[in-house]
């Protein structure tokens, strides 16, 4: 029987990101091969993540996705290499999170938060795994054409309320999701520092918060390039301590083993 995810993911907890594509914005590539995928996963592990996420399509701005058997292709091998590691499966694909489960991931990553796929609730209501609700404004093809909204943190707080209700409302137990405001989808640089600076109004909906910020190009953007593609390390780890120390319980970050470290001493801080 599962536990609550508060109580499986304790904060802080870090959630490593394994991208088995060739066009991820920060890692395309490097982890295609099934042999170097596994032992970075296991590395991640070793470093001291809760969970490796692995995921088989780019949701970088301006990307176009794959279909689910190239989806499937990329993970498949490398999900069945890590049985009984703690995996979860980035994806929105009903197909593809069907067979992740078979392989034995206990977490569903959905940046459509049950959007993408009207058969994926389902498939996460019948496994019992747990889910995470992402919030995006579009898709990412076009989500960084312009993006407004009225409040950035009211109109990303009612839609995670809504998408929470609507998992509900499918069978899916309310202790099994966490929240994701969706750092960089649909959002300009001032959309993802406020969505941080006021993360409380987000916990306050009383679900575990996912926050994603790593490597993100608005953390290159506030270092002064406004052309920035990606961020630093150095960059990263400080978004995800000040994310931690607003109320995120799940890190998701490409460089485990530092984020571990600095989230350990803001742990022994906060007390
Ligand atoms: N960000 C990315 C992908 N999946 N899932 C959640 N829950 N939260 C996020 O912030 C998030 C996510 C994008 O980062 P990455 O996986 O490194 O890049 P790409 O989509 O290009 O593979």
């Amino acid at each position: 029987m599962r536990v609550p995810i508060e109580e499986r993911f304790p904060a802080p907890s870090v959630m490593g990101v394994l991208n088995v594509t060739p066009d991820s914005f920060s890692d395309g590539g490097v982890h295609l091969r099934v042999e170097p995928a596994v032992t970075s996963a296991w590395g991640m592990l070793e470093a001291g993540a809760a969970i490796v996420d692995v995921g088989g399509e780019s949701t970088r701005p301006g990307s176009g996705g794959v279909d689910a058997d190239e989806e499937l292709r990329r993970v498949e091998p490398v999900l069945a290499d890590l049985g009984g590691a703690p995996v979860s499966i980035d994806t929105s694909k009903a197909a593809v999170a069907r067979r992740a489960l078979e392989l034995g991931v206990e977490l569903v990553n959905d940046v459509t938060a049950l959007r993408g796929d009207p058969e994926l609730a389902d498939v996460v209501a019948e496994s019992g795994c747990y889910l995470c609700l992402m919030h995006m404004r579009g898709e990412p093809r076009t989500m960084q054409v312009d993006p407004v909204y009225d409040d950035v943190v009211s109109d990303v707080k009612s839609f995670l309320e809504e998408r929470l209700a609507f998992a509900v409302a499918a069978g899916i137990r309310e202790e099994f999701v966490c929240l994701d405001p969706g750092i960089g989808f649909g959002k300009t640089v001032e959309h993802n520092f406020e969505l941080v600076r006021r993360l409380d109004e987000l916990v306050a909906i009383g679900r575990p918060v996912v926050v994603g910020f790593s490597r993100k190009s608005s953390l290159g953007r506030i270092m002064g390039d406004p052309a920035a593609t990606t961020g630093t390390l150095a960059a990263s780890v400080g978004a995800a301590v000040a994310a931690y120390d607003r109320g995120a319980t799940i890190l998701r970050v490409h460089d485990v083993r530092e984020h571990v470290e600095a989230l350990r001493v803001a742990e022994a801080v906060v007390g």
